[in-house]
């Protein structure tokens, strides 16, 4: 891309820009509102990211005129490793700056009739300066739109924000940028573009299809490693795991990684990996850390000797240092191991592969307050082999419910699904799975609310007789004395590569279902075969329905093997991965705005008393408007369509005023210890940005 290209449709307006800004600056400046307002829509806010040029991705230089000027990335930074740095030396002659890319990745999408907060961090030796704004206009393309602020002369890191107009009609997109035109040194960081309408009723949504299916946008960079697992840490981070990323000539050479990616800037973050995790067990423990347990000790044998063989090694990842520490050995080799966090901080993993690539049937039990998995002898045994990544739930009673959602596997015993008791190692059978041999990488979810103890399975296919993939969903009441499977409602369909569509009973494996703050069901991504066509098909679930919207807005990049999405703490969708037959990997990322996002306010939580809550406890938050609901969500720990701790639970609210107060339930069956997302939800439907609680 030329990054310095001659920007003709901008250099008309310099000197409207200068006529104008005196007088539009004194209107449209505001003081700073807290970031949390709602999602920062800048790709690469803090210029952290770089292209293969050394300039920022999704930024490039821009301007005109023969002036001097230099464009340099500062190590003077207001946060992170670097900031823009633009000085001119022969002003009066055109304007430069660094500005957002005009294209489909990098510019932030608006809705006509909102109005944006804009703002960025900077320092500055001239007062000539503006903050110029370009909107996309759908007939007539990229066009100059506005300029908003000039920044005062300051040598110490300041903060500017500026409300824009309403959006005009056919906008979708804007780009900004701050332009220098007089002699001196500009630097700026840290940008943030959030939604700050406040005024459009529920119904009055603007953004045409968005409104009803939300929106997808592929970012402008690719993920640094293979995201075959992902986890949303404590601190809004994602830790991304590959190990040797399903890539045989990697496992030769010890080529093992991870990534912190950090949504906020769209940067990533190797992280030395000591042991081959592809494939491992993970769940963050009630502090935050990650447990990381088992993965792939060995890739079949050429001659057919032995299959995909089980790590028993654990590791501890912690968001604080960004680094696995090691913890004892499991009992066993654990290739696809499940993992799920007990009531009482303790982990209990089922299933894989083991050392031998013969199933493993011990219960491995992790005992949170020694740090420690048990010896084999110190854990309740039933020696029952329960596949690999076996979906288990835990009931608010403290038993496991068995979903029926597993990975490969034919021909599995009994009911396909059933209620395992550790302490007295009894397994129950539950009827009503349909199609039990057909729910590999189907996919199984606590419904919110977690109080309703309601699970919705859904899809699912065979790798080894490869039928076609169903669109079943099976849904459980686990209230029930003697729970059993009811049919749901059908996965709607979609097309498949060249937009074929689906008919008959076909359906999807690598099903993706992410819980969201609104206390709906995303359904999106999958395949119809073993590593094979990609199914374009998103839904919405209702839990208080039971019924699915058909047609959300579907991911543009194929979402089968391999490929996971999940919440971010922002209220959007993230999705990662997809492993074909051939032996590829997309590392394109894409990251979806349901369409909550486009019904104008976002409620904010602007005072929480403490984020440390007990069980049974009340807690304060104060708010900025009147309210719907409140929950805590858990964040993702995801792979291969299994997320069997992901769950939404309710928080019952006394609002006096501005000032609510959550009860969190005494049940910790109902919300194991650790770190929670908490959202409320407007009275328009739409959640705020998550706030970090800790549980227990
Ligand atoms: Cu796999």
């Amino acid at each position: 891309m030329n990054r310095s290209r001659p920007l003709m449709s901008r250099s008309n307006r310099l000197h409207i820009a200068q006529f104008l800004v005196l007088t539009l600056v004194l209107f449209l400046a505001l003081p700073d509102r807290p970031a949390s307002a709602g999602a920062n829509l800048i790709a690469n806010p803090g210029l952290e990211s770089l292209a293969a040029d050394g300039f920022p991705v999704c930024w490039e230089q821009s301007g005109w005129g023969a002036n001097g000027h230099t464009f340099a990335l500062s190590t003077d930074a207001h946060s992170g490793a670097r900031s823009m740095s633009v000085t001119l030396t022969t002003a009066g002659q055109g304007d430069r700056k660094a500005m957002m890319l005009e294209d489909t990745s990098c510019a932030p999408n608006v809705t006509p009739g909102h109005q944006y907060d804009l703002s960025a961090w900077y320092k500055t030796t001239t007062a000539n300066t503006v903050m110029t704004v370009f909107r996309h206009d759908v007939a007539q393309g990229w066009v100059y739109w506005t300029d908003l602020a000039t920044l005062p002369v300051t040598t110490t890191w300041t903060k500017r924000t500026v409300r824009t107009p309403q959006i005009p009609a056919n906008t979708d997109q804007i780009v900004w940028g701050v332009t220098i035109y007089g002699n001196g040194t500009l630097k700026t960081d840290d940008y943030t573009m959030v939604d700050a309408t406040q005024t459009v009723p529920d119904e009055s949504c603007s953004a045409g299809d968005k409104c009803v299916k939300g929106d997808w946008q592929v970012m402008p960079f690719q993920s640094s490693v293979r995201a075959i697992h992902a986890v949303v840490l404590r601190n809004g981070n994602v830790l991304l795991i590959a190990g040797s990323g399903n890539d045989p000539a990697a496992f030769a050479a010890k080529t093992f990684t991870t990534a912190i990616y950090k949504p906020g800037t769209g940067q990533f973050t190797a992280v030395p990996t000591p042991e081959d995790l592809f494939c491992s067990g993970h769940v963050q423990l009630k502090d935050g850390r990650v447990l990381v347990m088992g993965g792939n000790k060995d890739y079949p044998a050429a001659d057919g000797s032995h299959g995909y063989k089980g790590l028993k090694n654990s590791y501890i990842f912690d968001p604080a240092t960004s680094a696995y520490t090691r913890v004892n050995d499991m009992t066993a080799g654990s290739w696809y191991p499940s993992a799920t966090v007990l009531g009482n901080g303790d982990v209990i993993s089922l299933g894989g592969l083991g050392e031998d690539s013969h199933g493993m049937v011990a219960t491995q039990y992790f005992n949170s307050a020694q740090q420690r998995w048990l010896g084999l002898n110190e854990a309740n045994q039933t020696w029952n082999f329960w596949g690999l990544y076996p979906s288990m739930i835990l009931m608010q009673d403290g038993r496991l419910f068995y979903t029926g959602s597993h990975v490969f596997g034919n021909g599995t015993p009994g009911s396909g699904a059933s209620i395992y008791d550790y302490p007295t190692s009894t397994i129950t059978p539950v009827p009503g799975l349909r199609k039990k041999d057909e729910r590999d990488q189907s996919m199984s979810v606590l419904l919110p609310p977690a109080q309703d103890q309601k699970v919705l399975t859904m899809g699912g296919g065979n790798i080894e007789t490869n039928p076609d993939a169903h669109r079943l969903t099976d849904l459980i009441d686990l209230k029930q004395a003697s729970p059993a499977y009811t049919a749901g409602p059908q996965i709607p369909q979609g097309t498949m590569t060249g937009g074929v569509a689906q008919t008959g009973d076909q359906g999807k494996m690598y099903v993706s279902a992410v819980l969201l703050p609104d206390g709906k069901v995303f359904e999106t991504g999958g395949a119809l075969h073993n590593r094979a066509d990609p199914v374009y098909e998103a839904s919405m679930y209702d839990p208080a329905t039971n019924t699915f919207t058909a047609g959300m807005a579907t991911d543009p990049v194929p979402r089968g093997y391999h490929s996971s999405a999940f919440l971010l703490p922002d209220g959007r969708v993230m999705a990662v991965g997809d492993n074909p037959g051939n032996g590829t990997f997309d590392k394109r990322v894409s990251v979806y705005s349901p369409p909550y996002l486009f019904k104008g306010a976002r409620p904010q939580i602007t005072g929480l008393s403490t984020p440390n809550w007990a069980y049974g406890s009340s807690n304060t938050i104060t708010v900025d408007g009147p309210i719907l609901k409140a929950e805590l969500i858990r964040p993702a720990a995801v792979t291969h369509s299994s997320d069997p701790n992901q769950r939404f639970v309710d928080l019952p609210m006394t609002v006096n005023g501005n000032s609510i107060s959550l009860n969190l339930t005494s049940n910790p069956n109902l919300a194991p210890p650790g770190w929670y997302m908490l959202f409320v939800v407007g009275t328009n439907g739409v959640p705020s940005v998550a706030k970090w609680v800790k549980v227990g």
